[in-house]
């Protein structure tokens, strides 16, 4: 892992163009939050991504929540990302078969391999369904397109523990080209039993919230801080930022947090 050099030094070392693309947007922006616009009309949407755009590294969309989605709803994500510099992620967790995922990425009403930079899977059905999006990343013709596997999840009860979130870092080792990292709580290379030293899977961290514990639905929080503390390169915040009463405020302070805890770690 290389979590303990600046965004800039991971950007230059970095294999992988999309991450390095990431990395960099991450430095120049001195920001490394994800935000996760869980808005359910295009036009919610398209807003608060304007708003927030210049404060976030990364947007990531559920995007069949959005109940007139459409073609418009696609221009203006893709415009705003780069007129504001960010990267889009669609929080689609494919979890079927490679033959079923493949068309869920690629085609459907939703085409999300067209727009989103970055999607993210899970490997309840074996190695078969990194296999299948990678197959379509590396023949589908477009650059900068890359996968994060859920290894943990943030909810009460998850089953992704263990042997489950060990086998999703070997599982990501096997696919470097198109696996970017893992979404998960912490730092995942103590998982491995073959991690190589010039590995670095970026660490995307959900259920970050500076105000709250959790939700009445089994939602568990933490803070920036502990997030980063705890090996985190980039923070996923929904609520805490464009439900607050002042997204933009609240945007700056999740910015500034996970800023600053980053900077402690790089030079501690
Ligand atoms: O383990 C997880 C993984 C994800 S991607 N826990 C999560 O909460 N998520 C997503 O992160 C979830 O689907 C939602 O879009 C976001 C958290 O939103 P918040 O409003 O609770 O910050």
């Amino acid at each position: 892992s290389r979590s303990g050099l600046s965004y800039e030094q991971r950007a230059v070392q970095h294999p992988n163009p999309l991450v390095k693309k990431l990395f960099a947007i991450a430095e120049k922006k001195k920001t490394n939050i994800v935000l996760s616009a869980d808005l359910t009309t295009t036009n919610e949407l398209l807003d608060i991504a304007d708003r927030l755009g210049p404060h976030i590294a990364v947007l990531k969309t559920h995007i069949d929540i959005v109940s007139d989605f459409g073609p418009s709803t696609i221009e203006g994500l893709t415009e705003l990302a780069q007129r504001h510099d960010f990267l889009l992620f669609e929080d689609r967790k494919f979890i079927d078969i490679g033959n079923t995922v493949q068309k869920q990425y690629k085609g459907g009403a939703l085409r999300i391999h067209d727009w989103a930079h970055i999607v993210n899977a899970s490997i309840l059905a074996g190695e078969g369904i990194i296999q299948a999006l990678d197959q379509t990343i590396r023949d589908g013709g477009v650059s900068e397109r890359g996968i994060l596997i859920l290894a943990e999840m943030t909810s009460k009860g998850s089953l992704a523990v263990g042997e489950y979130t060990q086998a999703s870092v070997e599982i990501a080792q096997k696919f470097p080209q198109s696996v970017l990292g893992f979404v998960s709580t912490k730092e995942l290379s103590s998982h491995s039993r073959v991690a190589s030293p010039d590995e670095d899977f970026v660490v995307f961290t959900t259920g970050v919230n500076l105000s709250s514990k959790g939700d009445a639905l089994g939602q568990q929080y933490q803070t920036p801080t502990t997030a980063i503390e705890g090996g985190s390169d980039f923070l996923i915040a929904g609520r805490g930022i464009y439900a607050a009463a002042e997204p933009v405020t609240a945007v700056k302070e999740y910015q500034q947090a996970g800023w600053d805890a980053y900077q402690r770690r790089i030079t501690s």
